[in-house]
């Protein structure tokens, strides 16, 4: 038996380092890294049971491939014989953007990025831009600051007020979780605002039931009352931003009853909230829950605008904390991915993939390779994203279980878990350690690394000599500059992590990377890109639509499960193999539903039925489903969402979303 320190390979915030125990060649349990200086031996269940993930008997372990609506099994040989054979065959007569690669970031690996080199080798096909997990919130934080960057995660110490803003922290972010015990325990006071009364508002000092989508119109309530009250920075608005007179402008716009009626915040509440950002240094940490609207970029803008406006930009314990992508942004993805190799180019949105497949011309797609990805769960109005996928004559799903995107595969090529494949792993989304992961025990049966598969697909297709590296090579490769600055392969190998030099207090030299080099409340990259630049009063689409209200008059959230990372884990977990439907009081009593009652929950997308589960405290006209729900258990609640692209072209609209719901 030996205990070996790796990491958590998921898409998370926290990226926990692990102590890993491995008997007779067999991953057996999972525990936190003790030594590892952020995450502290804490890991949550979803890490844990990566072990059961490992170990599942429903583990794909052949290469499938589909014949007369049933899979067999094949040899890796004539799978890619197979798959090769039809991918020159399409370059040749339709060129290389006649496939698609579709995929999200489900392994946080370095070397995932290795599927990027062998698409653009092949010629460049056609690829997905923005994000439904958080595009909205990072071309907003483009266009003020340059870049998006958070400050480090002990920087908390010095804030004397922290402001959780549409970030589910118990479920999503256990790690600052504890930093927020540890700072209110030395009095720093804590504001949660969201619709729903989660576990986190439970412990703020200040709960703020918002109606969903407004929290922009609510930033502009509070930097309404700041002006009001002469508590603005004067001193950084003249020094170091532009456009502060539109801002003005659009806060003499509307008035305090308006911003009450549509947010529904009191008038008390948001001179409190002024006062607490005033009171410098407060730090807000964005989640990605008011983003997730047609309006969210917009409305992330207005709260990096309120947080400027309040002079806790550059400040140690201030920061407008979104994504921190200085960590991604470390590494060297170009000598990774090779995109000079690219001959064409072609792009669909994340969000709007199945109608791009669905509408292309010049060329059609006539072939979909999925990696890290499970579409048919994740990706917006499943109905559409279905007949998309099965639109095309081959699709190939590389995966680790059968989930209900590799169901509708051609051919299903069965990967390798975090324990069975060496790699670097961080997230570009909270703090800014690298973890090394050994490879620590054999896959089963003939399932292979994704890295194994592009390479053996290069060489039939002709650019081997581009995979002709070993993995530790490409790891080199990929930390590039990190090099220079003394950050070398052996001290992940001896230290198990490794710190990334990044800031830790962003723009505290006030030196912004906009066009303007200030920070900028009227956006020179937008206005470059299209838009008029300019902040302005927009709200959700869909809940300001009074015909559809009439129809559909309940707000639709799908937050993120407790205890699964998006669909990675209902399959192995049974209590979890049902819809739950949580309800606003107000909705039950409308409604005369109760506890346990079946329900419906549909729009003009689609249906899905579940249990009623009500929610003590939530914004009166809130429901939520927790995304991720596989197919065969009723899911997936992206049956119901809209794929419409959020204001900055970027982001989904997720959370923009009516339905209605009736006892069954
Ligand atoms: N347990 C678990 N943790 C995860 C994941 C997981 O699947 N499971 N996924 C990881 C990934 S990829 C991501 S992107 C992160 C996401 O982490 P979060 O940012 O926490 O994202 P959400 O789950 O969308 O929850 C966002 C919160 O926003 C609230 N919200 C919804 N609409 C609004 C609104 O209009 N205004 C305000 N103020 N709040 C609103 C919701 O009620 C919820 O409390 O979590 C990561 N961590
Ligand atoms: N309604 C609704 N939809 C959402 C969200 C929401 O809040 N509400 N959240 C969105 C967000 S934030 C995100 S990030 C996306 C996540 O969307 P996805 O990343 O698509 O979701 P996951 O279920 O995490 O993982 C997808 C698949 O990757 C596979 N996988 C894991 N590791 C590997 C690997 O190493 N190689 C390969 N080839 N496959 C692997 C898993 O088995 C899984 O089937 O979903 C988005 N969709
Ligand atoms: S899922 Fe997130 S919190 Fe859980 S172990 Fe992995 S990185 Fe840590
Ligand atoms: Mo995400």
């Amino acid at each position: 038996m030996s205990k070996v320190i790796s990491s958590c390979s998921l898409n998370c915030w926290d990226n926990c380092g692990f102590e890993v125990t491995v008997e007779n060649g067999r991953v057996v349990k999972v525990d936190g890294d003790k030594n590892h200086p952020i995450t502290k031996g804490k890991i949550c269940g979803r890490g844990r049971m990566l072990e059961t993930r490992t170990n599942s008997e429903e583990r794909l372990l052949y290469p499938l491939k589909k014949e007369n609506g049933l899979f067999k099994e094949i040899s890796w040989e004539q799978a890619f014989q197979e798959i090769a054979e039809k991918m020159k065959g399409i370059k040749l007569e339709f060129g290389p953007l006649a496939v698609l690669h579709s995929h999200d970031y489900s392994n946080g690996g370095l070397l995932k990025s290795l599927d990027q080199r062998f698409f653009n080798c092949y010629g460049g096909v056609t690829e997905l831009t923005g994000s439904i997990c958080w595009g909205a919130g990072i071309e907003a934080q483009r266009w003020d600051f340059g870049n998006s960057w958070s400050h480090a995660p002990e920087d908390i110490f010095n804030s004397k007020h922290v402001v959780i803003w549409g970030r589910n922290v118990v479920r999503t972010n256990m790690h600052l979780y504890q930093y927020l015990l540890e700072v209110k325990k030395k009095g720093t006071k804590i504001i949660v605002i969201d619709p729903i009364s989660n576990a986190t508002a439970k412990m703020a000092d200040h709960y703020v039931q918002i109606k969903p989508g407004m929290d922009g119109i609510l930033a502009l309530g509070i930097i309404k009352e700041l002006v009001r009250l002469n508590l603005e920075d004067k001193e950084f608005i003249n020094g170091y931003t532009i456009g502060f007179s539109d801002l003005l402008e659009l806060v003499n716009s509307i008035t305090f009853d308006e911003i009450v009626e549509r947010t529904n915040v009191s008038r008390e509440t948001i001179s409190l909230l002024a006062k607490s950002f005033a009171d410098r240094p407060t730090a807000t940490f964005l989640g990605l829950g008011m983003q997730r609207y047609t309006n969210g970029g917009n409305t992330i803008r207005l709260i990096n605008a309120l947080v400027a406006v309040s002079g806790n930009i550059g400040i140690s314990g201030g920061g407008s904390n979104y994504g921190n992508l200085q960590v991604g942004q470390s590494f060297d993805y170009g000598a990774l991915t090779l995109p000079q190799k690219k001959e064409e180019t072609r792009t669909f949105t994340m969000m709007q993939q199945a109608k791009g497949i669905l509408e292309a011309v010049d060329p059609k797609i006539k072939m979909i390779i999925v990696t890290c990805g499970n579409p048919l769960t994740q990706v917006p109005d499943t109905n559409l994203v279905k007949k998309a996928f099965e639109s095309v004559d081959t699709l190939v799903v590389i995966d680790q279980f059968m989930t209900d995107t590799a169901v509708l595969a051609d051919y299903v090529l069965p990967t390798t878990t975090v324990f069975e494949e060496e790699d670097i792993y961080f997230s570009s989304m909270y703090h800014h350690y690298a973890n090394y992961g050994p490879k620590l025990v054999d896959p089963p049966g003939e399932a292979k690394s994704d890295l194994w598969i592009w390479t053996r697909l290069a060489e039939l297709l002709g650019f081997g000599e581009d995979f002709h590296y070993s993995r530790r090579e490409f790891l080199q490769l990929g930390l590039g500059y990190l090099e220079e600055k003394g950050i070398t392969l052996e001290q992940f190998l001896e230290n198990n992590h490794v710190e990334l030099p990044v800031d830790h207090v962003p723009w505290s030299d006030y030196r912004f990377t906009t066009p303007s080099g200030k920070f900028e409340f009227t956006s020179a990259t937008a206005f470059e890109k299209g838009y008029n630049g300019k902040l302005s009063l927009l709200f959700p689409e869909e809940s300001t639509n009074n015909e559809l209200l009439e129809k559909y008059p309940y707000t639709l959230l799908t937050i993120h499960p407790m205890r699964s990372n998006h669909s990675q884990h209902y399959h192995l977990i049974e209590s979890m193999q049902q819809i739950k439907v949580d309800i606003s009081i107000d909705i039950a009593r409308e409604n005369g539903l109760s506890e346990n009652d079946s329900v419906r929950v549909y729009n003009d997308r689609g249906e899905v039925k579940g249990i009623v589960k009500i929610l003590e405290n939530a914004h009166p006209t809130t429901i939520n489903i927790d995304e991720g729900q596989w197919s065969k258990y009723g899911g997936s609640v992206n049956l119901l969402t809209p794929d419409r692209v959020s204001d900055n072209g970027l982001g989904s609209t997720l959370y923009d979303c009516l339905v209605n719901i009736e006892k069954i």
